[in-house]
């Protein structure tokens, strides 16, 4: 309610923030979310939460009217459609030269992601996160966020002869003839669930295509982890289709923190103000650097450092589509959660996701999304004249990431006498080059804040998300933002309250 106290307020509900939440509420803490997205915990009249993938709808995308699919074409089709204009669950966040893919709701990037739960190989992690204990991290904090996330392993046996994996099977086939290590990646998908969706003894949730605009059952998302947990606390409440706009130093201490409530059209319907003893900014990479670039530029939050902003980067995204042989299908039924990888980093700076394209039909397509070593850093900076926040992303700064994409895919298609598909993102494009799902920095840790997220120039505020990485973790991130949030929390829990 406007004019409320509360003791700790979190901006966004992703990974960072519900790690936040649940540790602070342990140790005894009072805490409310801000979540700008839906609950995400009603049934539409379909009787199901969240749309399939391949039948977008009202509650796919935040605040569009037509849809912007990562994969824009088909053979030759748009596959974009109309759909009304609602708070939706996927955001694909325009700037210069990139579209950001995000998740949007209660749970943040977890409702829409992969499930992909990978750990970096240790001796990468001094270039991830260079400020950090690596021991700290590997013997304590992965292991922690990994518990917390519920990850395992797919049940290799069983992998070994699904009809669903089949696509899988043929990309590692394909890496292992020409000679790349093939490697399986765990993810938080309930694998028994999965079993028992091939079996045909419950609805099907990954086996029929739920990705992108949220997962119906199997899926362990945040809100069935970290912030269920957080819940039953009794501590922790949440406020969906709440806005931040600003934060600023309170008279007599603590914060003031403005919030527009919104309606599933994007409206505000009221403005209210509330005052906090601490903030933390969870509200991802995208959302918590626009937020700080504007509040300092605009005189809230003067105090903030230079670094604010900076040291964004893409994790290296770049996707393709290989066409296999009639001989090498990949299958009709796809597992929309992808289990494996191909790992040239040290060789080529590329670690490839074997993706799925679940059609439905047989298209003998190998589907990629390579996470690179693209070292193109970019900055969001406050335009006083649209009064947005932009970001000076440029599209060439994608060729890196192609060409160390390519290390993989040229050797590939030439042992196998195979091409590029072109018909997957329009124009004839080769290279799905136009995206990332993996947004990180803005407010790099050990720079804009201090070692533990705290930020520069005001005591009580904080960081705690992707925010803080500087731009690549060399895999899908979202066990390293887990990570490095348990580690930061319990610093701050110890030395801060
Ligand atoms: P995030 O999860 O984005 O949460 C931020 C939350 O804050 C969101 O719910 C926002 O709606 C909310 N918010 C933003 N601004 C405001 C505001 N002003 N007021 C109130 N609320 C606000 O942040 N990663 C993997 O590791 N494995 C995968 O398989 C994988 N697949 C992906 C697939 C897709 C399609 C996408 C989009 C992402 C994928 N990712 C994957 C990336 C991963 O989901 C992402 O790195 C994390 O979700 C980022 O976590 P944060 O806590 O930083």
């Amino acid at each position: 309610d406007s004019g409320a106290h509360v003791p700790v307020l979190i901006i966004g509900t992703g990974y960072g923030g519900s790690v936040a939440a649940l540790r602070l509420a342990q140790a005894g803490v009072d805490v409310h979310m801000i979540e700008m997205g839906m609950a995400w915990d009603t049934p539409g009249s379909d009787g199901k939460i969240f749309a399939n993938t391949t039948r977008p709808d009202y509650r796919s995308f935040w605040l569009r009217t037509r849809t912007k699919a990562p994969i824009s074409n088909f053979l030759g089709f748009p596959i974009d459609k109309d759909v009304p204009r609602y708070t939706g669950i996927l955001d694909a966040e325009e700037f210069n030269g990139i579209t950001v893919y995000q998740g949007r709701g209660v749970g943040g990037g977890s409702l829409v992601n992969g499930g992909m739960a990978v750990t970096p190989k240790r001796e990468r992690f001094g270039a991830v996160l260079p400020s950090v204990d690596a021991d700290e991290m590997y013997d304590v904090y992965y292991p922690r966020a990994n518990a917390g996330l519920g990850v395992t392993n797919v049940d290799q046996a069983w992998w070994e002869t699904a009809p669903c994996y089949q696509y899988a099977r043929v990309g590692r086939k394909h890496a292992q003839r020409s000679g790349f290590p093939f490697v399986f990646v765990p993810n938080v998908y309930d694998w028994e669930y999965m079993k028992q969706e091939e079996a045909g003894t419950v609805p099907r949730s990954s086996l029929d295509g739920e990705v992108l605009y949220g997962n119906n059952y199997g899926k362990k998302s945040v809100q069935k982890t970290y912030i269920a947990q957080a819940k039953a606390t009794g501590r922790v409440s949440i406020s969906p289709q709440h806005k931040v706009t600003s934060v600023a130093p309170a008279t007599g201490g603590g914060y003031t923190v403005s919030i527009d409530q919104i309606n599933t059209t994007g409206d505000t319907t009221a403005t209210k103000t509330v005052t906090a003893d601490r903030v933390f900014f969870a509200a991802g990479s995208v959302g918590t650097s626009k937020l700080l670039v504007r509040l300092k530029a605009t005189g809230r939050l003067p105090l903030l450092n230079d670094e604010v902003g900076k040291g964004w980067g893409d994790n290296g995204n770049v996707m393709c589509g290989r066409a296999n042989h009639i001989w090498d299908a990949t299958g009709k039924l796809q597992a929309s959660m992808p289990t494996a990888g191909i790992d040239n980093w040290d060789a080529g700076g590329a670690f490839a996701e074997v993706a799925p394209l679940p059609t439905g039909i047989e298209t003998y397509a190998s589907l990629y999304l390579s996470i690179t070593k693209n070292p193109h850093r970019a900055e969001f900076s406050w335009n006083a004249a649209t009064g947005n926040v932009d970001l000076n992303w440029q599209r060439a700064w994608k060729q890196p990431a192609i060409d160390m994409a390519k290390s993989i895919f040229d050797k590939i298609n030439s042992k196998e006498g195979t091409i590029y598909r072109s018909d997957l993102f329009g124009g004839n494009k080769v290279w799905g080059d136009h995206l990332t799902y993996h947004p990180l920095g803005g407010a790099v840790l050990d720079k804009a804040t201090d070692n533990y997220g705290r930020l520069h120039g005001y005591s009580g505020l904080y960081v705690i998300d992707g925010s803080l990485i500087p731009g690549n973790t060399s895999v899908n991130p979202f066990v390293t933002i887990t990570a490095l949030a348990e580690r930061n929390i319990e610093k701050i829990i110890a030395t801060d309250l």
